[in-house]
């Protein structure tokens, strides 16, 4: 890992490069062809996934499905990804969100930020669950983003602040709460480069967003998350995704 940052200390960091670049220009050019699942239209506000595939969408950001059958993700991009959860949260102690592996697609806007947790930090459908409070103490989950072309400040790198991780937040009030945490964002984000061939690795409570991006091409990234096997059970149990 290039150590600017540091997982522990900030909550991210930024890999080396250690992907192909020509086999994610090729994704590239595959996700631009996978329908959008759901997003934030400009206009319109939050779509939902019966209303997503309509044409002439105005979007700001979509999230569409990874592709199940590809070799490139599934024999390369994976087991490294695989590896880095198996030192982190324990060999056989943890699996795939398999519910959420989408490639999110940053187009040109200047949306708000909207700074959050990942699963299973957070569950917006259900606010009253919080993990975090009262599962074994530890690392519940790590994210992984895989940039389809490189992230820079500009086309709207991923921000962060370093050292949220390090908290137990109450989400109860998570909806009153937004503009505040929004303010408290945009004074505190980072966002580091993450060069085509790198990923970004960061801990579900470390506080992210997708940023605004300045540029007219379409910044992709596909998403992966790995999530202790304690927290899937009871995802499984509430029936979250
Ligand atoms: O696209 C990004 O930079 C961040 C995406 C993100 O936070 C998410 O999909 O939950």
């Amino acid at each position: 890992m290039i150590d600017k940052f540091s997982l522990e200390r900030d909550g991210f960091v930024v890999s080396e490069k250690v992907f192909s670049e020509d086999e994610l220009r090729s994704l590239n050019n595959l996700a631009s062809t996978i329908v959008p699942y759901i997003g934030m239209c400009k206009r319109k506000g939050w779509i939902n996934n019966n209303e997503a595939h309509l044409p002439d969408i105005d979007w700001a950001y979509y999230w569409s499905e990874t592709p199940d059958h590809n070799t490139y993700i599934n024999e390369t991009i994976l087991p490294v990804l695989a590896s880095i959860c198996d030192d982190l949260l324990g060999v056989d102690n943890w699996g795939w969100q398999m519910t959420n592996r989408y490639i999110i697609s940053n187009c040109q806007h200047d949306y708000p930020v909207y700074p959050h947790f990942d699963a299973p930090y957070l569950w917006p459908q259900k606010l009253d669950v919080q993990m975090a409070k009262y599962l074994e103490k530890g690392v519940l989950s790590l994210t992984f983003m895989i940039p389809l072309m490189e992230f820079v400040p500009e086309n709207g790198a991923t921000g962060f602040v370093p050292g949220t991780h390090n908290y137990i937040h109450d989400t109860i009030d998570w909806n009153e709460s937004q503009l505040h945490r929004q303010t408290f964002f945009n004074d505190n984000c980072v966002q580091p480069e993450v060069p085509l061939g790198s990923f970004s690795c960061f801990y579900g409570n470390c506080l992210h967003s997708v940023m605004s991006n300045k540029t007219d091409v379409i910044r992709r990234g596909i998403i992966f998350r790995g999530i202790r096997n304690d927290a899937l059970a009871e995802m499984s149990k509430f029936g979250l995704g």
